[in-house]
């Protein structure tokens, strides 16, 4: 078999989204996401001038070389530019050897290791009452466990909180136009309330229910530690990039001074970035998303590493990675030992018209479904009707002006 075509398709049912769609000699064709939030037309740019030529005449079957032959042989590594288009170009070289074998990816990962995977919803509130009924809302969709996050006394946005700006369940939509909107932020005033937050929903939901939260990278490792300290007594699953991601050695005071569950990594692009965290476990979950971290084949290579220091998967799967991203994460979810939890918010009614897939989501529990490949299909038509428009991410700034990590 032999590629003769690598086509990148860009479309915007809602938001943005990548696709890169490589085709054979035969007539099977393969799927990968490519979406960097807030800076698509990069990737995108990386695939179709410098990798695409590449690929044509090339055997599909031959994953692991030509994953190498584009990292390595780049000279350039890693970035996030980088690690998503190679991660598109791997999902959909499994897609193809999984459609050529006739099988759904998971069989050629090693088959199922359970009958389902368990996610995470999002709910959020701007107070207290109203991220209960945001809580309630997942819990009638079936959601087993919930992230939750509110805003703040004397804020006006901040991340993860529905506000006209942020998708239902506080998934945020990047804002379309030619400058970022800019959120504001008080480190004291979040570290006093988040523990009055936990204790309310503990009071109300009871002890069981497993809840997360994401820090978003926003805190000091003595800021971390002491908000980890202070939420012990509300037992959460995890509390999610408590510092800046590229700090490693950070973790390591955090750590010392917390029980707290710790997961990190969806801004990680590469096995290095996971070295001293890994080994020295120093987190009970990684974060990395198919998309962002170069495919399938170095995610694998992540989980089997994270598994022999006791530490699961928590799969990245936020509205920007394209429901292509999010079939291939359910497919090495269902096969790995050490999974964790799958993030899961679900995606617009025309986004699932654009990428209609095989993968269910029943009751708060993904599957992959059984359809030879990754189990998705491309509405190419449907997406060009839907071009690319232009969108940032918010740029968070503090009440003095200072720029701060968003
Ligand atoms: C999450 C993430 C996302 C990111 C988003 C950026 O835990 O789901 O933090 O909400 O902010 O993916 O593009
Ligand atoms: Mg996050």
């Amino acid at each position: 078999m032999k590629i003769v075509d690598a086509k990148v398709v860009v479309t915007s049912p809602g938001r943005n989204f990548v696709t890169l769609k490589i085709t054979t000699d035969e007539g099977i064709s393969g799927l990968g996401d490519a979406t960097l939030n807030g800076r698509e037309l990069s990737v995108a740019s990386y695939l179709r001038d410098h990798v695409a030529p590449l690929l044509i005449g090339i055997d599909p079957h031959r994953i692991e070389d030509t994953w190498q032959s584009l990292y390595r042989g780049a000279y350039w590594r890693r970035g996030p530019v980088t690690m998503a288009a190679i991660a598109a170009v791997d999902v959909a070289l499994w897609d193809i050897k999984a459609k050529a074998a006739g099988l759904p990816l998971y069989q050629l990962l090693g088959g199922a290791s359970r009958e389902r995977v368990g996610t995470y919803g999002h709910a959020s509130g701007q107070d207290i009452p109203e991220l209960f009924d945001s809580i309630r809302a997942r819990l009638a969709e079936g959601y087993p466990s919930i992230r939750i996050q509110t805003g703040i006394p004397g804020l006006k946005a901040v991340y993860g909180v529905h506000t006209a700006d942020h998708a239902v369940d506080g998934a945020p939509i990047p804002h379309q136009g030619a400058r970022p909107l800019v959120e504001d932020w008080d480190t004291s005033a979040y570290l006093r309330h988040m523990p009055t937050v936990f204790e309310a929903v503990r009071n109300e939901f009871g002890p069981e229910l497993p809840l997360l939260h994401d820090a978003h990278h926003r805190l000091t490792p003595i800021q971390a530690a002491q908000l980890g300290k202070d939420l012990e007594p509300y037992r959460l699953f995890w509390l999610e990039d408590c510092t800046p991601a590229e700090d490693q050695n950070a973790l390591r005071l955090v750590r010392g001074h917390t029980t707290t569950p710790l997961a990190i990594g969806e801004v990680f692009n590469s096995l290095y970035d996971y070295q001293t965290l890994v080994s020295e476990k120093l987190i009970d979950y990684v974060r990395s998303a198919v998309t962002h971290f170069g495919g399938v084949s170095p995610l694998r290579k992540l989980f089997d590493f994270a598994a022999q220091h006791q530490i699961k998967s928590g799969i990245h799967g936020p509205e920007d990675i394209s429901p292509v991203g999010m079939a291939a994460a359910v497919h090495l979810d269902l096969a790995i030992h050490n999974f964790g939890i799958q993030e899961y918010s679900g995606y617009t009614a025309l986004t699932e018209e654009v990428f209609p897939h095989a993968y269910t989501f029943t009751s708060g529990y993904l599957h992959p479904g059984e359809a030879p490949g990754i189990g998705v299909e491309l509405n190419e038509d449907l997406a060009a009707a839907h071009e690319y428009k232009a969108a940032y991410l918010p740029v968070n700034r503090l009440q003095d002006g200072t720029v701060h990590d968003w």
